[in-house]
């Protein structure tokens, strides 16, 4: 990875959902007040910068992901003084702020959209993709990420609108230049406002296949990959993007997401001159979805889980330069998924935020994994306030699974897992709110909370610091070469971190047995999950040594 030294490459980033961080005017729902009053906890942390979901107008159909202005603040949150002050307040504490800019589709609701689709000849037609159909059918037969068809017919002019993600949110058609500058007019109004940084939802999708030819593979990651991402104009409208408003911001953050990237065009992303900072790949996101998709699940192996790490460590050697990340609002949480949080639920907490900030590339850690926050149960789809899970179960009933399957499923991968409120004490609704929480508050906040664990010395939460602190103090644990183990057991996931004379090696178990691992006689033990040190690698022990 390019050894260029810049804050992005060093910052620990903190996500925060903020409809489920904390309420502070009793509606149930999150808030940007309710932000500000937990800042000094945020910056307890030790964290260097907040990625906030998106705050924008949005009938809320995708948890935020379907814009209907972007120059102004859901009401739900509060005021663009809210967000003024909440800003002030991040920088007044050293903090910076990256925003989540939907710019792959906008909500039906937009006036774009709702201009567009009066009439084939209205002047914001060509800001989405109509199509006719095909006979009684669509233009083609590409599926929406939220089941069924990517294409809705709009009975006023009898053609369908692209809509990758769900009917109420429209691709916008970045193909037309009038769009284009008029993205580049939104992204300079939250950049001048002194923003630092830019997560770009879905950025890898904004260039489409305008032929739009049918997919020929019912793996839906794979029709992603083919069909949805990396279009063939892709790389010319970030370099556009970069000339006509990043250039302008040069100390300003840039991070892409979007699943399709691949290790083989990732670099396409990055460019110091006309690319983007850094991208969210899902290597290791998706190894567990099958052809269906995250419903479709797929056992995994360590191996499979440490080759992910290798190849994109690999992919970053010379140029660009990784982000890292095990959990976020559209995953299971962290220690559900790839730790114990069961019987080994601290242990496993603790070695995942060992990984997290000691692996080569920007740290993103999600609001409540800091605590060890676990997944939820819904008991029945109606439980589910995600649309993702939602429409999946439709799709799944009309394919004849029961609902106990799907529910088994859903709870084991769905994002409502990642959403239920942040818990700050054991209080009834968990600190979160006085009011009704919009979602309901996991069972467990009487034993995993913010305040029980900020008074426990040997809490995740004191564990989370401690690393934190332990990355920003050793540089090679940030600019130093990453060289992965191999000759180990398959559960354990070493490496070496060096830079110049300073040498870690991090040591990872991820099982419930005791590992034999020749532990280094020499060399000093920095940090570890247990208090004292044997001979072999404990229960979902992790340790870290200075050679
Ligand atoms: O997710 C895009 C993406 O990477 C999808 O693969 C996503 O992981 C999943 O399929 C949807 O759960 C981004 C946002 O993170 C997600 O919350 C939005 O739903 C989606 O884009 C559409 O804006
Ligand atoms: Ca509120």
């Amino acid at each position: 990875m390019s050894s260029a030294k810049s804050w992005w490459k060093e910052a620990i980033v903190y996500q925060v959902y903020p409809r489920s961080f904390k309420d502070s005017n009793a509606d149930g729902v999150g808030d940007l007040r309710g932000i500000i009053q937990q800042l000094d906890y945020i910056q307890s942390l030790g964290i260097d910068a907040v990625w906030l979901n998106p705050i924008f107008k949005s009938p809320n159909d995708d948890g935020g992901y379907d814009i209907s202005d972007y120059y102004s603040i859901q009401p739900e949150f509060g005021t663009m003084q809210d967000f003024d002050e909440l800003l002030q307040g991040l920088h007044q504490r050293g903090l910076k702020l990256i925003m989540d800019l939907v710019l792959n589709h906008s909500s039906d609701e937009h006036p774009w959209f709702q201009e567009s689709k009066k009439s084939t000849t209205n002047p914001y037609r060509d800001f989405y993709f109509w199509r006719p159909g095909k006979g009684s059918n669509p233009p083609n037969n590409w599926p929406s990420f939220f089941g069924g068809s990517a294409w809705q017919l709009d009975e006023t002019t009898g053609e369908y609108y692209l809509h990758l993600f769900s009917k109420k949110q429209p691709d916008l058609n970045w193909e037309s230049p009038a769009l284009r500058q008029e993205i580049f007019k939104l992204m300079h109004f939250w950049l001048k406002k002194g923003v630092d940084g830019l997560r770009l939802d879905v950025i890898s999708a904004i260039s489409k296949r305008t032929d739009f030819p049918d997919t020929d593979t019912h793996d839906f990651n794979e029709t992603i990959r083919k069909y949805y991402s990396n279009g063939p104009r892709l790389r010319e409208f970030i370099a556009e993007t970069k000339r006509n408003v990043l250039v302008h911001y040069p100390n300003v953050m840039t991070v892409g997401e979007g699943p399709g990237i691949t290790p083989l065009n990732a670099l396409d992303y990055l460019d110091e001159k006309e690319g983007l900072n850094m991208i969210f790949h899902f290597g290791h996101m998706f190894m567990d979805q099958g052809s269906g998709g995250r419903f479709d699940p797929i056992p995994w192996t360590m191996n499979d889980f440490k080759k992910v790490f290798k190849t994109w460590d690999d992919a970053f050697a010379a140029k660009g330069w990784g982000s890292i990340f095990l959990g976020n609002h559209d995953f299971a949480r962290m220690v559900s998924r790839w730790g114990n949080d069961r019987e080994h639920w601290e242990k496993s907490s603790k070695l995942l935020i060992t990984l997290l900030l000691s692996m080569r590339g920007t740290t993103f850690i999600y609001q409540g994994d800091e605590i060890g926050m676990t997944n939820t149960t819904l008991r029945s789809v109606t439980e589910s306030k995600d649309i993702e899970t939602q429409n999946g179960w439709r799709e799944a009933n009309k394919l004849g699974m029961s609902e106990a399957e799907f529910i088994h499923r859903a709870n084991y991968s769905g994002r409502d897992n990642a959403r239920t409120p942040m818990q700050w004490t054991e209080e009834e609704k968990a600190g979160f709110t006085v009011g009704i929480p919009w979602m309901p508050i996991n069972s467990n906040k009487d034993t995993i909370n913010v305040k029980q664990q900020e008074q426990v010395s040997g809490s995740i939460l004191s564990y989370f610091k401690e690393m934190a602190q332990l990355k920003k103090k050793n540089h090679a644990l940030t600019y130093g070469s990453y060289t992965m183990l191999t000759d180990t057991p398959d559960r354990l996931f070493a490496y070496y971190r060096q830079e110049g004379k300073e040498k870690f090696l991090v040591m990872l178990n991820f099982s419930e047995e005791n590992l034999n691992f020749p532990i280094p006689l020499t060399g000093k033990r920095v940090i570890g999950n247990y208090p004292d040190t044997s001979e072999k690698l404990r229960a979902w022990e992790a340790l870290i040594y200075k050679l």
